[in-house]
């Protein structure tokens, strides 16, 4: 019989090769590293994962794409992006996953996100693969028409590869509703179809789900407040430090505050704010949703509670809960050693990975509560896989439908998380409880559906 020693030795093998195929990704490493750790105790006790070749197809995607968007500028200058799409995985369903538009993308950095997505979708139960694509391309500073100019040319691409039954997109950093609509439009004028589930987190009078912009933030919240019930703990007093001042940071603090706990920050890209009454979030919809602007302006115009922090990390404010809400790696083991010695006693992760390694050894270690992106942070993609839903039966449903279902799912991911953790060994340890339900899951069917 083979012995633990053994298969981790084999899993680190197979880390070391597909690092060595995969050269200066990474991110891609660092995804791929997090989930291989953690196998172990699950192959041991089930041959059939073993079969030579399933893990190096989990690691490989299906498609990828990688393509040129020209456009043109306000000026008429024309400019030169780079578009990806890289089709993971679609073993449970369509692949699934959204679009990133940031000048830091490139196929690293798409394909960790597309591997992590692959993980989330099998933990919502859903029945879709994952996927995940973007664009290099800048939004910050562009004019909405050029904006959509640089949507249709991506489009122009991206339609042949994309469609309801086979991969639906949604949005992700530097893609939301306005996006959407212009990337929806090119699709539909394209292909001459209203196929409404080719896109998820559209406008709601065309096609769009229900509290799809509130998902992620809210699910990450339940999920955070399940893990505090964990600990005979709720959500109510709590203070907590979040970071980013988008999307899914803003849907965030809603929560928290609707739920009685004090979230006391946001960031972005220039700094943080502090405000010691708790982040009022309709004037930072105004400022960021609304105006598009810095956190600095909420700052100035929030008054004497609120201090703007110059290239500051949230992470150095006390708080019981930290909720990392903007990007990959923002926290690392030192930030990590800080919340720790400020008391924190749960970490639960928004944005996708944005906790090294290292620091989540360190706040495991600690015994502080830890929930991986993959389970967090799947409420977003949970709710687009309702909207899919809806589009299908040509039906909306109700706001208050919307978020039991939302509630349903991420109450069933934290248990699936816990229980998993337990049966294999780590009671606690959600990276392992998250990364051997969803591994089970995906290497199942992929098993059942043959060497392809
Ligand atoms: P948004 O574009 O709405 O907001 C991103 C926020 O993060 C902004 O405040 C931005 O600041 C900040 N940010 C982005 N990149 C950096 C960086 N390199 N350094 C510092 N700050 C940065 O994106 P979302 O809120 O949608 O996404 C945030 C995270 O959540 C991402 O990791 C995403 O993958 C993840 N996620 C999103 C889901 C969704 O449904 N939208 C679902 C699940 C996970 P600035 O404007 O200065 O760049
Ligand atoms: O990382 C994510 O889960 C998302 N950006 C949302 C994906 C989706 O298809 O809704």
């Amino acid at each position: 019989m083979t012995t633990r020693p053994d298969i981790n030795t084999t899993l680190d093998l197979l880390r070391i090769e597909i690092e060595h195929r995969n050269p200066a990704q990474p991110e891609f490493h660092q995804a791929i590293h997090e989930v291989l750790e953690t196998l172990a105790p699950v192959v041991a006790e089930r041959p059939e994962y073993a079969e030579p070749g399933l893990i190096e197809r989990l690691c490989e995607p299906e498609r990828q794409v990688i393509f040129r968007v020209p456009w043109q500028d306000d000026h008429g200058r024309v400019h030169v992006n780079r578009g990806f799409r890289v089709e993971f995985n679609s073993a449970l369903g369509p692949y699934k996953g959204g679009l990133r538009f940031h000048p830091s993308v490139n196929l690293g950095i798409i394909k960790f996100l597309g591997f992590e997505q692959v993980f989330k979708n099998a933990l919502t139960g859903l029945g879709i693969g994952g996927g995940k694509g973007g664009s290099d391309f800048d939004p910050h500073g562009r004019s909405d028409a050029e904006v959509m100019r640089f949507c249709q040319s991506f489009m122009t691409e991206l339609y042949r590869h994309i469609g309801e039954h086979t991969d639906v997109p949604a949005g992700d950093i530097g893609v939301g509703s306005r996006e959407i609509g212009y990337l929806f439009g090119q699709y539909r004028r394209i292909t001459n179809r209203w196929e409404a589930g080719v896109l998820t987190g559209k406008g709601q009078g065309w096609g769009g789900s229900l509290i799809r912009p509130e998902a992620t933030g809210y699910g990450n919240v339940l999920f955070a407040g399940a893990m505090l019930r964990e600990r005979g703990e709720d959500l109510e007093g709590q203070t907590a430090v979040v970071s980013g001042s988008g999307n899914v940071a803003i849907y965030t603090i809603e929560k928290l505050t609707e739920l009685g706990a004090n979230p006391l920050t946001c960031s972005d890209s220039s700094g943080y704010v502090i405000d010691e009454k708790g982040v009022d979030v309709a004037l930072l919809k105004q400022v960021k949703e609304v105006e598009r602007g810095r956190i600095g302006t909420y700052a100035e115009r929030r008054g004497a509670s609120a201090r703007f922090v110059p290239g500051g990390r949230v992470w150095e404010v006390p708080a019981d809960i930290a909720l990392p809400s903007a990007t990959q790696n923002e926290l690392d083991e030192n930030d990590a050693a800080t919340l720790v010695r400020n008391g924190v006693k749960a970490v639960s992760e928004g944005a996708n990975m944005p906790v090294t390694l290292e620091a989540v050894h360190l706040l495991q270690r600690a015994g502080v509560a830890f929930g991986p992106g993959k389970a967090a942070n799947a409420g977003g993609v949970a709710v687009s896989a309702l909207e899919m839903a809806q589009n299908h039966a040509r039906t909306s449903w109700t706001a208050q439908r919307v978020q039991d279902e939302l509630s349903h799912i991420m109450n069933d991911i934290h248990t699936t998380c816990h229980e998993t953790a337990e049966r294999y060994g780590s009671p606690g340890d959600y990276v392992t409880g998250a990364n051997i339900a969803a591994f089970e899951r995906v290497a199942d069917s992929m098993l059942a559906q043959g060497v392809i």
